[in-house]
């Protein structure tokens, strides 16, 4: 007999370590050991992510499908910062069921939580962490030995475009706004649907969160205005708003729906409120998810760029540890990672 946490490593191909959270209901995996990352391409934390998904796209697989993790698993990948730009503490990416994303609210808040309360990371007024989109900056609060809640300032964000797309589930087109938090989104009110933003139609609102996304990517051909680089919507967060608080549903991946009001997504909605007059700066912000948890955010400032108006928005929420755990890949084991509900394996 072995003792819990002392595998006989006679079949084990490879072992990963991590630190499992939850952000306001919504998992973050954080990926801590058994990755080598000096093997990792490239200096940013962009073309780290580009050089894992090249080369250890079947570790994102295993932890995040089963029978490891489950379709609605999320996850991230602790890196060095680029030494000579990012002026950063940390760097991680974050990866889903089907992909990448380039920035994630609820993933960075879990990752800092995790990573002070576990002694990786020092406890500081402010932690600056490398993301795929760019730099945010993390400020917890401490409160009894831990931390509290923590407040993400993210990339600076703006109205792309607004469109109308034919849905299947609709007589008349849907008009879309896009918008770029960090990754870009497709905001759909809820009225145009007819529907209450509930967990009673959860398996409707993920296809036609899956419909309108490529629908919008169909329509247009999405270019970063400052990178120049060819993007696409990669979440469609479908709203409905209220006096108390707007609540989502946020579906990205390959059809998973977020359980927290996800961060880039309240970012993404503030900007939309902003642009439209319905918001403004300072004015504090209650967004709640499809399962009723709640995020507090705030445009703290706006710039202008080249004609475009930029929002540098922030939102506080708190994450928990749920776990910390070994995952082992076991040479005679045939399935590394599955699904059920998607195509890919
Ligand atoms: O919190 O930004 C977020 C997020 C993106 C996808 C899931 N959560």
């Amino acid at each position: 007999m072995t003792s819990d946490n002392d595998f006989d490593d006679t079949h084990v191909d490879a072992s990963f370590t991590t630190i499992d959270t939850h952000t306001a209901g919504e998992p973050t995996r954080i990926l801590l050991d058994g990755l080598d990352r000096s093997t990792l391409d490239g200096e940013s934390v962009r073309a780290k992510r580009e050089s894992f998904a090249e080369e250890y796209d079947w570790v994102r697989k295993l932890l995040m499908k089963e029978p490891r993790g489950h379709d609605d698993m999320f996850g991230a990948v602790i890196v060095e910062p680029n030494e000579d730009t990012a002026d950063a503490d940390l760097g991680v990416f974050f990866m889903d069921n089907k992909g990448y994303l380039d920035m994630c609210g609820h993933g960075t808040i879990g990752v800092v939580s995790a990573l002070i309360e576990h002694g990786h990371l020092s406890a500081e007024p402010t932690i600056r962490v490398e993301t795929p989109a760019g730099v945010v900056e993390a400020t917890p609060q401490y409160a009894e030995g831990g931390v509290e809640r923590v407040t993400i300032q993210n990339v600076t964000s703006f109205v792309y475009d607004a469109t109308t797309v034919p849905v299947s589930f609709l007589d008349s087109p849907l008009r879309v706004d896009i918008v770029y938090a960090g990754n870009f989104f497709a905001l759909v009110d809820s009225e145009q649907l007819g529907v209450s933003v509930d967990t009673t139609r959860t398996d409707e609102f993920v296809d036609w969160g899956l419909e309108i996304q490529a629908a919008v990517n169909d329509e247009l051909d999405i270019v970063h205005p400052f990178s120049g680089e060819p993007d696409s919507v990669s979440i469609t967060e479908i709203y409905e708003s209220s006096d108390d608080a707007d609540r989502s549903i946020v579906i990205f991946g390959g059809g998973q729906v977020d359980r927290s009001p996800c961060g880039t997504g309240t970012c993404a909605k503030m900007t939309l409120l902003y642009e439209s007059g319905r918001l403004a700066v300072d004015e504090p912000y209650i967004h709640e998810s499809v399962i009723g948890t709640r995020f507090e955010g705030r445009i703290i400032e706006t710039k202008e760029r080249e004609g475009i108006t930029l929002t540098v928005p922030t939102i506080t929420g708190t994450a928990r540890i749920t776990g910390k755990h070994t995952f082992i890949k076991d040479h005679r084991d045939s399935i590394t990672s599955l699904s059920i509900t998607s195509d890919e394996e």
